[in-house]
């Protein structure tokens, strides 16, 4: 196992394989099958699976009600240094142990953020170093990296969207050091999730220019990313709400139409979260299909949500109806462009035991795994893909088609209504297409 520090961290667990789905083994995956071919592509390339640095290393379990309860082994030392490293040892013992090929992270997730700025840079560029090596021992990548904008104190009036201008150039100087960390880290992608870019009262905000200001900051980051040599994709994370009241990036439509007005599409796209979705009152599925028709389905935060509350439960998926309809889109669009499935998902405060860590990702990327052999079934096996063409087959040929090429005008539309007289009902059949995929479930 590829550690560089001695400790074995997830003592009496072995690398998780594929057993099927016959198996009664916890520790084990029972449909997905990494080099398993599923429509052209294996489902390692198709899913490019990574761990949340964030959840799995760092959150022991706190809510506004009580304190944490995981009593992690890592982490444990006083220094920040030697804290950081058990806790990449741990971290670099899970993925490989899952199988995983990806991390994500927040710079704050690597190394305790210290009092000064240039102390903060030299402690995350020390981490930068051992991620290094570590990911040259074991192989494994780095999906996307960003800078934690939303945590401190200093940016409660949001990093990028402040009133105060300090604050604008002290994130923009966290968002150097990040981007600096993911490229040295041959990163493939970067992200932004802004939490606090937004507002909680109209009454004093000035959003015209706190968006504005967003742009502004984005533009900086593409550019000197540029510079820099970084050839991956900047993502957008929308969120509607949490911690924010309003948050500028509400969903898939809102920050595409953001990306667009501030000139950002050559460079950006969209990373959609399930639970982010949820709460803006849309299903997963709906915000990665608008993110594919603009050409920007980048990357995906797997989790779910909780149907009866409305708050960020960040729950591993388990819902296979949910996923299958989401793999429908995926696969039907081309999958992802540059990104991959980051499990931005946490355990419950009440699964305590270490073990727990690995059955919720093993049950995290089966429901993926399932909903994909699922989606490709019924694109293949069934009628579905010819119910939905017929669906829409009066825009093949005549004056449908005519209507879709754009030669026809108004008055043509007048003249041909005028004609036809009243259309003739026609079912969309909705409980036929919910069998279908119920079929194959
Ligand atoms: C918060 C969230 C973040 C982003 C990265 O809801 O999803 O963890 O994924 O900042
Ligand atoms: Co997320």
């Amino acid at each position: 196992m590829a550690t560089i520090g001695n400790t074995e961290y997830f003592k009496g667990i072995g690398e998780i394989t594929y057993e099927g789905k016959a198996s009664d083994n916890p520790l084990a995956y029972k449909f997905y099958n990494p080099e398993q071919i599923v429509a052209g592509k294996s489902m390692r390339e198709h899913f490019k699976f990574a761990m949340a640095y964030w959840h799995t290393l760092c959150g022991t379990g706190g809510d506004p009600f009580g304190p944490g309860t995981k009593n992690f082994p890592w982490a444990t030392k006083n220094d920040p240094i030697e804290a950081a490293r058990e806790k990449a040892d741990a971290a670099f013992e899970f993925i490989t142990k899952m199988g995983f090929d990806y991390y994500c992270f927040h710079d704050y997730d690597l190394v305790d953020e210290a009092d000064s700025l240039a102390e903060s840079e030299k402690r995350v560029l020390h981490m930068v170093d051992y991620l290094k090596e570590k990911m040259k021992a074991s192989g494994v990548k780095l999906l996307w990296g960003t800078a934690n904008l939303f945590s401190h104190p200093r940016y409660m009036n949001g990093a990028a969207s402040n009133p105060n201008f300090d604050v604008v150039a002290r994130a923009g100087a966290q968002l150097k050091i990040a981007l600096d960390a993911t490229m040295e880290l041959n990163g493939e992608n970067y992200v932004f999730w802004g939490g606090r870019e937004g507002y909680m009262s109209l009454l004093n905000t000035d959003m015209k220019l706190e968006q504005d200001n967003i742009g502004r900051f984005m533009r900086m980051a593409r550019d000197y990313a540029r510079s820099q040599g970084f050839t991956g994709t900047f993502f957008i994370e929308p969120k509607p709400m949490e911690p924010s009241k309003h948050q500028y990036d509400f969903d898939a439509a809102t920050s595409i139409n953001f990306i667009r007005e501030q000139g950002l599409e050559k460079d950006f796209k969209l990373n959609i979260e399930v639970n982010h979705a949820t709460l803006a009152q849309h299903t997963f599925q709906h915000e990665l299909q608008v993110a594919a028709n603009a050409g920007m389905l980048g990357s995906i935060d797997a989790n779910r949500g909780d149907y009866q509350n409305g708050w960020d439960t960040d729950q591993f998926p388990n819902n296979v109806l949910e996923t299958a309809e989401a793999m429908l889109v995926f696969l039907k669009s081309g999958g992802l462009q540059g990104g991959g499935i980051n499990f931005d998902a946490k355990t419950r405060r009440n699964s305590t035991d270490l073990e727990d860590i690995f059955i919720a990702h093993i049950g995290g990327a089966d429901t993926f795994a399932r909903g994909l052999l699922v989606a490709d079934a019924v694109i293949n096996n069934s009628s579905y893909e010819e119910l939905l063409d017929n669906r829409y087959a009066s825009f093949n040929s005549g004056k449908g088609l005519d209507f879709v090429r754009g030669s026809l005008s108004l008055t043509d539309l007048h003249d041909y209504a005028k004609l036809a007289g009243e259309p003739e009902q026609r079912s969309g059949k909705q409980e036929l297409f919910e069998n279908i995929l119920n079929q194959y479930l």
